[in-house]
């Protein structure tokens, strides 16, 4: 494997091989050979672009020569920042084909973020859209190039000479033709992470596939379906579970679009005639928030997936009562491989109150208790999982590695989980130390250390407030030095000017005297945590207009 990986051991790897869930074809194999056998189907729409899967297999190929004339070589690492554009399709293919190793970052990523990466990973080149959200993602990407060693090409879906306009060449081998190793890391997903910056995740081709191909199977993914692609298509939710390479290979339809509005989702479901919608909490709860009239725009809907946060009870009742017709699936996964689903033959009652069961039966799951033994059946503790497609190591990240995996190879999740009788889990929370906006993850530690790099801050806690759409949004407790002042507007321009993503912003300010310490002195986060739950509990509870 690609230095800095920590390989699954012989053995695993020889039972994943030999009872069939790893297969020795890389992941440009497998879409060459959906392609095969369906060339003329619809593979990837977005607002601007319709591709059959011949045409996406045929621009893969022009991008994956265009890589190589550049002299990018295999295991070579390429940030992708790309809005849901059908482009990333065929890059990601490119890659798949070239052995060019894709990092995938968000389209919310500023400079902070950006800089860390492509440092971090040694990165050769950036793929982005010059402009995206009102952000010029050209000029930040011209300062990484001048400023980043590594760096030396800035591929853009819009620039003159962007690497999709390329005419084909006589180079322009068909993907599935450059051979690789299935076994040997495909791509970097990021970890949602709990200490310092987010952590690079080695997944491989075999392991991707298989997550892909089972994840498709469990949503009933087949090649009459279309599949909404509203996340960021860079998160591993919308991108292989089942998400785009799920439908890749089901040849199934993937549309990809950029607005999260209800209204325009409801337009596109309608439009495109989509059939599975993955989304976070956020999305389905604005979806109820859509007035009556609107309830037939959903008609063609037969799956809608939630997942990357808790989807609430009511929430989900609510789905089912709303569009009778729709299949309420609950997804409880993580970048780094588990993934749990409820499955559409559950009741609504499993499928509202749980977060579902292993996708593999090779999926290895231990429930700890804080004295790190087996907790009992039914009691609640941290998760620990191994299996086919989760990961053994985060890349380059030795000490990390030490905390994050046990030494038999255990991923500790940092989720506290609960075992339902069905077999099923319920996450009842988590031990590790961030906040879940919406789905979009926040590490605390990160942001505590832009934050302490304000002049008038002496100590700094990001901690999560409970917010009925989103979830959770952050809230920064700080104490400043004497005689100086500083609001929210102010604090958020400071980590604006340190080009850090806005999502990541605190949303409240609370200025204190001290931030409580236990007796080691680490922070009592549970306590602040508390503090601000109650505030905002009798801020609601004030009628309006009182003081
Ligand atoms: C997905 O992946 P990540 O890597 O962004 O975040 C993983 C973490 C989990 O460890 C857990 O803390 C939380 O997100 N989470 C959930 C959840 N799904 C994810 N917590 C409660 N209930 C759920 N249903 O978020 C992700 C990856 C693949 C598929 C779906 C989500």
């Amino acid at each position: 494997m690609l230095d800095g990986c920590t390989p699954y051991p012989d053995e695993f790897a020889a039972r994943y091989i030999r009872d069939g869930y790893w297969r020795k074809e890389t992941i440009a194999e497998a879409v060459a050979t959906a392609c095969r056998s369906n060339p003329d189907a619809i593979a990837v729409a977005d607002s601007r672009r319709t591709l059959t899967l011949a045409e996406l297999v045929d621009e893969a190929a022009r991008v994956a020569a265009v890589l190589q004339q550049r002299g990018l070589r295999r295991g070579d690492r390429i940030v992708v920042q790309l809005p849901n554009f059908a482009e990333f399709a065929s890059l990601f293919l490119a890659c798949m084909d070239t052995g060019v190793v894709p990092i995938m970052a968000l389209p919310a990523f500023r400079r902070a973020e950006l800089e860390y990466l492509v440092t971090f990973a040694g990165a050769r080149a950036i793929a982005i859209a010059n402009e995206y959200r009102g952000f010029d993602h050209a000029t930040l990407a011209r300062e990484l190039r001048r400023d980043c060693r590594s760096l030396e090409f800035i591929f853009s879906v819009d620039g003159d000479d962007s690497p999709w306009n390329a005419r084909s060449g006589d180079d322009a081998a068909p993907p599935g033709t450059r051979g690789g190793d299935p076994f040997d890391v495909a791509l970097f997903l990021l970890s949602g992470g709990t200490t310092g910056m987010p952590k690079l995740i080695p997944r491989t081709h075999a392991d991707y596939l298989y997550n892909a191909r089972a994840a498709a199977e469990v949503s009933g993914l087949d090649g009459a379906s279309r599949i909404l692609l509203a996340l960021p298509v860079e998160h591993n939710f919308p991108l292989a579970c089942p998400g785009l390479l799920g439908a890749l290979l089901s040849e199934a339809r993937a549309v990809m679009t950029q607005s999260t509005r209800p209204q325009d989702l409801a337009t596109t479901i309608e439009a495109e005639q989509i059939t599975h919608f993955p989304c976070v909490p956020a999305l389905a709860i604005g979806l109820l928030g859509l007035p009556a009239e609107d309830n037939s725009k959903l008609r063609s809907l037969r799956v809608i997936t939630a997942g990357g946060q808790r989807l609430q009870e009511p929430t989900a009742r609510e789905l089912c009562r709303r569009w009778p017709h729709l299949k309420v699936q609950q997804v409880f996964g993580m970048a780094e491989g588990l993934l749990c689903y409820t499955h559409l033959e559950d009741s609504d009652s499993i499928s509202s109150t749980t977060q579902g069961r292993p996708l593999s039966l090779l999926d290895e799951l231990k429930i700890l208790d804080p004295m790190g033994e087996d907790a009992a059946r039914g009691e609640t503790g941290e998760l620990l999982c191994r299996g086919p497609y989760t990961i053994r190591g985060y890349w380059n990240a030795a000490d990390r590695n030490r905390e994050a995996f046990t030494a038999d190879g255990f991923y500790r999740t940092g989720d506290l989980v609960r075992m339902h009788p069905s077999g099923n889990l319920i996450v009842a929370g988590r031990v590790k130390d961030l906040i879940n906006r919406g789905g979009e993850k926040i590490n605390a530690e990160e942001i505590e250390a832009h934050l302490l790099a304000h002049p008038s801050v002496t100590a700094a806690a990001l901690v999560a407030m409970p917010d009925a759409t989103l979830g959770e949004r952050a809230c920064a407790f700080i104490t400043l030095r004497s005689a100086v002042e500083l609001d929210l507007d102010a604090l958020r321009e400071f980590l604006a000017s340190r080009g850090v993503a806005r999502f990541k912003w605190p949303e409240r300010l609370e200025i204190v005297a001290e931030l409580p310490l236990t007796n080691v002195g680490k922070i009592r986060k549970a306590e602040l945590r508390r503090l601000i739950a109650e505030r905002i509990a009798i801020k609601e509870a004030r009628p309006a207009g009182a003081a």
